[in-house]
Order: C-alpha cells, then sequence, then structure tokens
C-alpha cells in the first residue's frame, strides 16, 4: 500500500473512532455533572478540512492547514440537533466559526457543512470570534462576536489592537447578513443581545473596556437599550453586574451565552477574571435577575460555578474556563458548553432548577473573611443540630 493510502487509512480511521466515542458524566457537586471527554477538540476537525486529498500533490497524505483549538463555542438547538457555533483557531493564529451538531448534546458531535463564510464590514476585522447566539422574538437568529483590528493610532505596536462588538444575523445558521458593528463610546468584547423585547426595545449585555485587554474604568457586566440591531448604538449603558475587590471577578467578567427565562427570573452564566502569580484565572460564575427587569440581579451565588479542574487547567491559555454557550431543554435539561484554556469544548449538564435552587441558595460572597467564616460557620451549626440535636 502507498504511502498516502496507509496514512489516510489511518487518519480516518481514527477520526471515525473519535466523532463517534460516547462520552459518560461524572457525578458531581449535585450542580452540574461534568463528562469524561471533551466534545470537541482540534482533532474533531473532518479530515478533508486538513489534508489535500490529491495523491499528486500530496503523496505522503501530509497535513496541509492546521488545526490549533477549538474553543469558545455559541449554542443553539435545531432541528433537534445541539449545535456549537465552534470559534476554530487554525494554526496560522485566525478563529473562524464552524457549525459542529450532535444528537444528544454530549457526544457525536460532528462539524457539517463548510467553515462561515462571514461577510466583511467596510473596515474588514483581522480575527473574529466568541460568537453567542440568540435567537430573538423579531424573528431573527443573531450571532455577536468579537472582532479584533489593529489600533492603526499606534503603528509602531504591533500588539496595539481594538476590539468591537461584530454584529449578524441569520435564518439557517449558514447564511449571514452582516450588520454595521455595535457603535460605542468604548471597546467592547463579550455582548450579548437578550432574547427579548424590553420596553419595546432590543437590550445588550456589554463589556465596557478601555482598551483591548484591560478593562480598565469599564466595571462590569453592562446593559444596554437598542433601537434598531441594523444600525446598533448604545448611548447609556449601566453597569449591572460590578467587578469587586478580592472576589473571582476583580479583574474583569463578562457576560457568557445570553440569560435562560425561569418562571423564577433569568438565569445567567457569566466569566470572572482575576490575577494570581501565573498569570489570570478565568472561572465560570451565575447570578438572576428579574424577569421584567432583566437588568436587575435577584440571586448571586457566591463564589465560582465552574473552575478548572485536572487536565482542563492544560492549554493554550492556561487556567481559564470560558462559556458562551448553552441549551435549555424544553424536558428542562441544560447543557453547559464550556472551554477550556483556550484550546477544547467541554459539556456539562445541570436542570433548571438545579440552577435556580443554586442560584438562590448558595450564600452570597459577603466580601470579607471574616463573613466567610460566620457564613460557614452557620451552616455547620444548622448541621450540628440536625445530625447531633442531644449535643446542641
Ligand atoms: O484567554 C481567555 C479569554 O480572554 C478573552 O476574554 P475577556 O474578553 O473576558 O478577557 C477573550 O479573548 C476570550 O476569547 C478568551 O477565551
Amino acid at each position: 500500500m502507498s504511502v498516502f493510502d496507509k496514512r489516510k487509512q489511518l487518519i480516518e480511521s481514527r477520526y471515525a473512532e473519535l466523532v463517534s466515542r460516547p462520552n459518560t458524566p461524572i457525578e458531581g457537586n449535585g450542580i452540574f455533572n461534568r463528562y469524561v471527554n471533551p466534545v470537541i477538540t482540534a482533532d474533531t476537525i473532518p479530515p478533508t478540512w486538513k489534508y489535500d486529498y490529491n495523491r499528486e500533490t500530496n503523496p505522503y497524505f501530509m497535513e496541509r492547514i492546521g488545526v490549533n483549538a477549538t474553543l469558545n463555542s455559541g449554542a443553539i438547538k435545531w432541528n433537534d440537533k445541539y449545535v456549537l457555533m465552534v470559534r476554530v483557531e487554525g494554526a496560522d493564529r485566525k478563529s473562524y466559526f464552524a457549525l459542529a451538531e450532535s444528537p444528544n448534546g454530549i457526544d457525536n458531535f460532528r462539524f457539517v457543512g463548510h467553515p462561515i463564510v462571514m461577510p466583511d464590514t467596510d473596515v474588514p476585522g483581522t480575527n473574529v470570534y466568541d460568537m453567542r447566539l440568540t435567537r430573538h422574538e423579531d424573528g431573527w437568529i443573531y450571532g455577536l462576536f468579537c472582532v479584533e483590528r489593529h489600533d492603526d493610532r499606534h503603528p509602531e505596536d504591533l500588539s496595539a489592537a481594538t476590539a468591537a462588538c461584530g454584529i449578524a444575523r441569520t435564518k439557517d445558521l449558514v447564511n449571514w447578513e452582516r450588520l454595521p458593528d455595535l457603535q460605542s463610546k468604548s471597546q467592547q468584547r463579550n455582548v450579548v443581545l437578550h432574547p427579548e423585547f424590553v420596553k419595546g426595545k432590543y437590550g445588550l449585555y456589554t463589556r465596557p473596556q478601555d482598551g483591548f485587554i484591560d478593562t480598565g474604568s469599564g466595571g462590569g457586566i453592562g446593559w444596554a437599550f437598542v433601537d434598531d440591531m441594523t444600525h446598533a448604538v448604545v448611548n447609556e449603558e449601566v453597569i449591572i453586574d460590578p467587578r469587586y475587590y478580592h472576589t473571582i471577578k476583580e479583574v474583569k467578567n463578562g457576560e457568557g451565552p445570553h440569560p435562560i427565562k425561569t418562571s423564577k427570573g433569568w438565569l445567567h452564566l457569566a466569566h470572572g477574571v482575576r490575577a494570581c502569580a501565573s498569570g489570570l484565572r478565568y472561572v465560570l460564575y451565575m447570578y438572576m435577575t428579574d424577569l421584567e427587569l432583566p437588568w436587575v440581579k435577584i440571586a448571586s451565588p457566591g463564589g465560582y460555578f465552574m473552575a478548572p479542574v485536572g487536565d482542563e487547567y492544560i492549554g493554550d491559555v492556561m487556567n481559564v474556563l470560558f462559556s458562551n454557550g448553552w441549551i435549555a431543554d424544553e424536558d428542562g435539561r441544560v447543557f453547559i458548553y464550556y472551554a477550556s484554556s483556550d484550546t477544547r469544548m467541554h459539556v456539562a449538564t445541570s436542570t433548571i432548577d438545579r440552577l435556580v435552587d443554586y442560584c438562590m441558595n448558595t450564600p452570597a460572597d459577603k466580601l470579607t473573611t471574616s463573613q466567610s467564616v460566620a457564613t460557614l460557620n452557620h451552616l455547620i451549626e444548622a448541621n450540628e443540630a440536625i445530625l447531633e440535636p442531644a449535643k446542641v
């Protein structure tokens, strides 16, 4: 057998095995379950997206277009399938979007179609990433994502960049109409469209930031009303979930996917960032807001909801969990899609009831160590009264 045929067979059989591998849950803390395997990695990319299949031009069946990572994915239930809008980062550092679907949300994810052709605006972005998908009650599915361009005000600095919120909409997830970028006084990343009209307007969760990396004076996750998504302008922004000293969101935070509507309020998933000697640590946290006034916080469980464990710590950007996609099924199950260390995608499962219970009944962070000890002793003493009533 030729080198070409031998290698082609090997690569295709490895791929076929990977995309049909079952996944199993790991019983967790009662709030959510992780799963044994990641759901999408760079190896889930189909061989036809990497290899030249022409034996004349590629006799060694060599990889021609490498993939570095598959990460921060938007999510939506579509035609009964669990669909991820994956950020695929090529070996050339450029990211693009591609759709992967699974019949059950936990395994058998396969990329479908071709990488998405996202139309450019007049000033093309150098990179696009981290799409949040929102099926809005206006009938469109919107994709909001970060658009990165070189900051030409600093031609001498090759790392100077700007972040803006790119906006596109679709009816089929494949063909996209690009709309103008969000206009806002500050740079923006992690902007998310609320799925319903509020007071007759569109609502955006924003993340104002002074620079490309630093949020600076941008105080946290914001809320803004927008009249028209085809020319979206943020005139006024209120901070609804502020950063705070010595918490998991001291350095920055950002909304994850759009919130899930429940009978008790809107469930939010977000990421919080703090600094440590090894760099930045990204964890996921939750909060809830009022049903009628989605910018008003009604529950704020203290600490993180999920932080990296085991292999999740390791990857391109260590110590990072990031989520911009989850799916709430009609039966109350919630599929939380998260990336670890900017490298691969995982799923965790929970239910609406459990997540609401978590948000409503987890003690809030009271912001000092003595208050944390008081909260802890309150729980321990209450447990002792149940378990050893005679001693109390
Ligand atoms: O590297 C971690 C994350 O950093 C950025 O997130 P944020 O805007 O909150 O700092 C993004 O570039 C994100 O893609 C990345 O996962």
